[in-house]
């Protein structure tokens, strides 16, 4: 149940380009998740190879770093990209693969007869004004002590950048996480830009409100973990015994001054964290 399989396919332009549709073609029976990354170099050429074993090292989807355009996750409605715009590859930006990460139910559901299609109406040379990219906030410091019933981790930056305008989320976290919501807070009033339950599909999400995200905002997130029923302490790590605390936003900025990936690490200062809406501590039932 562990088993991913990373699958690299060539972008088939070293010109410039842009991804301005998905569609997912899982079978619902025996896919649990796909997340689709851009790289720059994959770690295999393989057709395929199993990410964590033998694509090269922990994750193998890419050689450098590896950014997330796309997730699709059982019974989970898909994210389209709003029109005009579209997530750049080729080019300038050194994406010369795409990498589809599958997670399957069940291993044995493989057959080796995966595919990716790149059609016409996916990727496109045609120009596209607004280009698109992904927020994420992260925490690398949670501890969770066993039998501690709520701990949050609380994440936050200043936005120091030309506007962007969120359209979707994606939470993340592994067992304990309760509940992940993502704010602008802009002089003081906390806007919600998604807050969803990290035990229901991991997909994309629109976002709440449609806003835009300026100079001098600040990005905050809230993970709401649950020690209950642990013997021992859990920390970050890539393991399913391990924890992660992830917002991802995706947004779109005006293409001259598009930045397609920025991320935030920075623990929340506890005094800001005060004014956070209760909501962010309510948990959603699944
Ligand atoms: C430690 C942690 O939280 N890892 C996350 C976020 C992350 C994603 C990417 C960190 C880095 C990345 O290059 I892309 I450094 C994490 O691994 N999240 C998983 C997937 O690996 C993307 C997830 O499902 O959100
Ligand atoms: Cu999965
Ligand atoms: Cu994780």
């Amino acid at each position: 149940s562990d088993t991913y399989f990373c699958m690299p396919v060539r972008v088939p332009t070293d010109e410039e380009a842009y991804v301005v549709d998905f569609k997912p073609r899982a079978n619902m029976d025996t896919v649990h998740h796909m997340l689709l990354f851009g790289c720059k170099m994959p770690f295999s050429n393989e057709n395929y190879c199993f990410c964590n074993l033998n694509c090269g090292t922990a994750k193998g989807t890419c050689r450098d770093e590896a950014s997330i355009m796309y997730a699709w996750a059982r019974n989970a409605p898909p994210t389209k990209l709003p029109k005009n715009v579209g997530f750049r590859i080729g080019g300038d930006t050194g994406i010369r693969y795409f990498v589809l990460q599958v997670h399957y139910g069940d291993i044995n559901a493989f057959r080796g007869k995966n595919r990716i299609c790149l059609g016409a109406d996916l990727v496109t040379d045609v120009v596209q004004p607004l280009i698109a990219g992904i927020y994420l906030l992260m925490s690398i410091d949670t501890v969770i002590q066993p039998g501690k019933k709520v701990v949050d981790a609380d994440i936050a930056c200043a936005y120091k950048k030309y506007p962007m305008f969120p359209f979707a989320y994606r939470v993340h976290t592994h067992h304990l996480g309760q509940v992940v919501s993502g704010y602008r807070v802009r002089n003081g009033k906390w806007t919600l830009i998604g807050r969803q339950s990290p035990q229901l599909p991991q997909a994309f999400y629109p976002a709440n409100n449609p806003m835009e995200v300026k100079f001098g905002d600040i990005l905050a997130a809230r993970c709401v973990f649950t020690g209950e029923g642990k013997t021992t302490t859990t920390y970050i790590g890539s393991t399913s015994n391990d924890e992660m605390c992830n917002f991802y936003i995706m947004y779109y900025m005006e293409a001259e001054n598009a930045i397609p990936f920025m991320n935030c690490i920075q623990d929340g200062n506890p005094e800001l964290f005060q004014s956070i809406p209760q909501e962010a501590n309510i948990p959603i039932p699944v």
